[in-house]
């Protein structure tokens, strides 16, 4: 009611409003301490399933250049590619054999050199993936480790000689048995692996490992790359001296993060290299508390742009359980409490990305918004409004952009993630209900973020002509770029339209960040102010109306952004309806 009948009003009263203060009207120009990469929309790129070029079922880098014109559509400035280097893909390149090569899958160096220039071509920055916690067992480095005691690289690992008995016990991510230490009978020594045993820790404690990644680091920024995703960034120091730990230490993997030495290293990875260049620098994880994290990013310790916490997304899964959805569904209070308390946190120094996915995660429609035909299209795009218009930089997971959704494999053997893998053998070994792990794995399996780009209706959605690494998700008949693309109502064009407001809206950016009914469970809302201008965001989480009941006089107010066609209705929101409206 309030809205819709007072419309007219409000775009006589706003159009004057502009014009009579301007002062409010804040630009970018006027924000002190600008930073770009504050300002940047990033698109993660899964290169494996974006689009294959030659027909063998797996993603390359011509495939990503002949997309280049879709990419630079989206508006966005950043790519973020998942690591390309050689690699024997037991997790998908996460394990690399040579960091300075391209993995053959997906192409050559020329390749890589002709995306970057096409990525600068369209004023499209690159980030690159700098797994540097392990690499592979088929590294140089580890072959010549484990072949002698005396190999020169044997210090660039971590090893426990066998004489001196089992070793204290380290948790790994990624084992059936959950054991980071793996026996090699050829020098009669354990190795550590926090992920899989066919990666193998480096050692960071040796200042030669460190050189040489520095070097390695060098020549990437040197060919001109924008950005650093430090992967794992966190588990990169270790007490050598290998104490025990209390019982259950396996439950708190706290225990892994932050070792005695971690700032040193960055900050002296930032003296030797990073400040250097004008880069964006990002740590996956930060520890385990707010006070961790800032560490991270506080600008004057001179280590690293922003971080990456897990807490918004691990939120909702049952504990102590591998990723398995809370039966109650979305606690959003308690979703809202996360957030806020992280933005506070942030507020006055340091900085933070936001996401709701990646390729450790399942679909973000699935996850957090409601996957149904009925809703499908309006959830999509309310949670790209929360995503462009928190403070953080977005890192923005493709195909999100056109509402992929959560394949929901049924059998195990579609499964190709090292990580689902192993937890299905460790739930049977343990004597689990198996088809209950199927049942959670439809909502969290990282593999649901790794089907193929849906681009039309051809067969394997246009993604390949060849047979696809991993499933298509077989809804490409009507979730696709193509159809999205001339639709000007989609979830694809909103998703540019919410990139542009982001762009002309230092609010959104800079603005001060204030929940709005924390305590509401149906409606996520709060404010941005810059400089007198306020933005009010609200979104209905739920497929219910409800009413709002912000305390903010809405009436004088404009619509930047909506999801709906037609104008909200009195103060009721409509299921999954979102909005940005200008305050006055
Ligand atoms: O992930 C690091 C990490 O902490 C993982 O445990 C992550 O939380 C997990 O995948 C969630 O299910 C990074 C990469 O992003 C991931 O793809 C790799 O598998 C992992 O490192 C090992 O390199
Ligand atoms: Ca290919």
């Amino acid at each position: 009611m309030f809205y819709s009948r007072f419309l007219p009003v409000a775009i006589v009263f706003s159009l004057f409003y502009a014009c009579n203060n301007p002062q409010k009207t804040s630009s970018f120009e006027q924000i002190p301490d600008r930073k770009w990469w504050k300002e940047a929309v990033v698109y993660q790129i899964y290169p494996r399933s974006f689009k294959d070029s030659n027909g063998d079922g797996v993603g390359d880098l011509r495939g990503i250049i002949s997309q280049l014109d879709y990419i630079k559509s989206l508006g966005i400035d950043v790519v973020w590619l998942n690591p390309v280097y050689a690699s024997p893909n037991k997790d998908n390149g996460y394990d690399i054999s040579d960091y300075r090569s391209i993995n053959p899958e997906f192409g050559t160096m020329e390749d890589f050199d002709a995306l970057l220039k096409g990525m600068h071509d369209r004023g499209i920055k690159v980030m690159m993936d700098m797994v540097l916690n392990h690499c592979s067992e088929e590294h140089e480095w580890f072959k010549g480790a484990r072949s002698s005691r005396d190999n020169p690289y044997r210090d660039y690992f971590h090893w426990w000689p066998a004489e001196k008995g089992k070793p204290t016990p380290r948790f790994s991510f990624f084992d059936v048995k959950g054991d980071a230490w793996k026996y090699d009978s050829l020098t009669n020594s354990y190795y550590l692996h926090y992920f899989g045993d066919f990666q193998p820790d480096l050692n960071w404690e040796n200042p030669k490992l460190r050189q040489e990644v520095y070097a390695m680091m060098r020549y990437w920024l040197d060919k001109g790359i924008d950005g650093l995703r430090m992967d794992a960034f966190q588990y990169i120091s270790k007490d050598t001296t290998f104490p025990a730990f209390p019982p259950g230490y396996e439950k708190t993997i706290a225990k892994y993060y932050n070792g005695p030495t971690l700032h040193n290293h960055i900050q002296e990875l930032n003296r030797e290299v990073l400040s250097k260049y004008d880069i964006m620098t990002v740590a996956e994880g930060a520890g385990s508390t707010l006070d961790e994290a800032m560490l991270f990013v506080d600008p004057n310790r001179k280590e690293l742009n922003m971080a990456y916490h897990f807490e918004g997304v691990d939120f909702g899964y049952v504990p102590g359980e591998f990723k398995v959805p809370d039966p109650n569904g979305l606690n959003l209070p308690g979703m809202k409490a996360i957030y806020a308390k992280w933005d506070q946190h942030f507020e006055k120094k340091g900085w933070l990305s936001i996401y709701l996915a990646n390729h450790d995660q399942p679909r973000m429609l699935t996850r957090w918004g409601n996957d149904s035909n009925e809703y499908r299209e309006y959830s999509a795009k309310l949670l790209n409004t929360f995503l462009l218009s928190m403070r953080g930089t977005p890192y923005y997971y493709f195909g999100d952009e056109i509402g992929m959704s959560n394949i929901k494999f049924d059998k195990i053997e579609d499964y190709k993630d090292v990580e689902t893998l192993n937890m299905y053998q460790k739930a049977q070994a343990a004597g689990k209900d198996l088809q209950k792990f199927i049942e959670a794995q439809k909502i969290s399996a990282r593999d649901n973020g790794r089907t193929p780009m849906q681009w039309n209706t051809s067969v394997h959605s246009g993604f390949t002509t060849g047979t696809p690494w991993l499933k298509v998700n077989p809804n490409y008949d009507n979730i696709n770029v193509a159809v999205q693309n001339s639709d000007p109502k989609s979830i694809l064009n909103h998703f540019r339209q919410l990139v542009q407001l982001r762009k002309s809206e230092p609010a959104l950016v800079y603005g001060k960040f204030t929940l709005v009914q924390p305590e509401s469970k149906r409606i996520f809302a709060y404010t941005r102010e810059l400089e007198g201008r306020t933005l009010l965001v609200l979104m209905n989480f739920s497929d219910q109306r409800v009413a709002t009941d912000t305390g903010l006089n809405i009436a004088k107010s404009k619509v930047l952004i909506s999801n709906y066609p037609n104008k909200m209705e009195g103060r009721e929101l409509r299921p999954y309806e979102a909005l940005i409206l200008e305050l006055f």
